[in-house]
């Protein structure tokens, strides 16, 4: 049986090594998705995007890297580092969004596009929780979406290098649960 040719075009753009390096951040308390106040941040876990994040960079053919920390440093860490392994960062940078300016000047730092995820829409939350400070630094902000935000970052990082596969299968339609 022949394979289809956006198939094998992922393929090569695995083999030839010029498929999209993606790197998806986590900040804080994420780890607690599903697990603890489902009433504001839904009942999905973190391990439930991730799985749904990874489909879907599979059925696009980018390289995908996820991660989460409750510690800034780390989190600084990895920013630099998607300096040389990633050309887009798509990060939900949590509570950290509104204090760390080590984690903004890391941002500002990373020559690619930068896509900031909130699964809550923190313009509609408390005083606390409604201005980020590193929203400076990004190309966009996608908040309100539950964790379909996270497909929708990436489907916005791959539309901007023309990486955007024409269709999408249902599921990733729907994003995760
Ligand atoms: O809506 C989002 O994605 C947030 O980035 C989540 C942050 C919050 O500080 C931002 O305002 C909006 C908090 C993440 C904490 O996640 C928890 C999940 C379950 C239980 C407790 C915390």
């Amino acid at each position: 049986m022949s394979m289809n040719p956006v198939a094998i075009q992922i393929q090569e753009e695995f083999i030839e090594g010029t498929a999209m390096r993606l790197m998806i951040l986590n900040g804080p308390n994420l780890n607690l998705l599903g697990v603890r106040e489902p009433h504001i941040y839904g009942p999905t876990t973190l391990a439930a995007i991730q799985a749904s994040c990874e489909d879907f960079a599979g059925f696009a053919g980018a390289q995908l890297s996820f991660h989460q920390s409750n510690h800034e440093g780390v989190l600084v860490d990895l920013i630099q580092s998607a300096r040389e392994s990633a050309d887009a960062i798509i990060i939900n940078p949590a509570g950290y969004s509104f204090t760390s300016i080590a984690i903004l000047d890391a941002l500002k730092a990373f020559e690619g596009p930068i896509f900031e995820v909130h699964i809550s829409n923190i313009h509609a939350r408390d005083e606390l929780h409604r201005h980020s400070k590193l929203s400076s630094a990004v190309r966009a902000v996608i908040a309100g979406l539950g964790p379909y935000g996270y497909i929708v970052a990436m489907q916005a990082a791959l539309q901007a290098f023309g990486k955007l596969p024409e269709s999408l299968p249902a599921p990733i339609r729907h994003g995760p649960r």
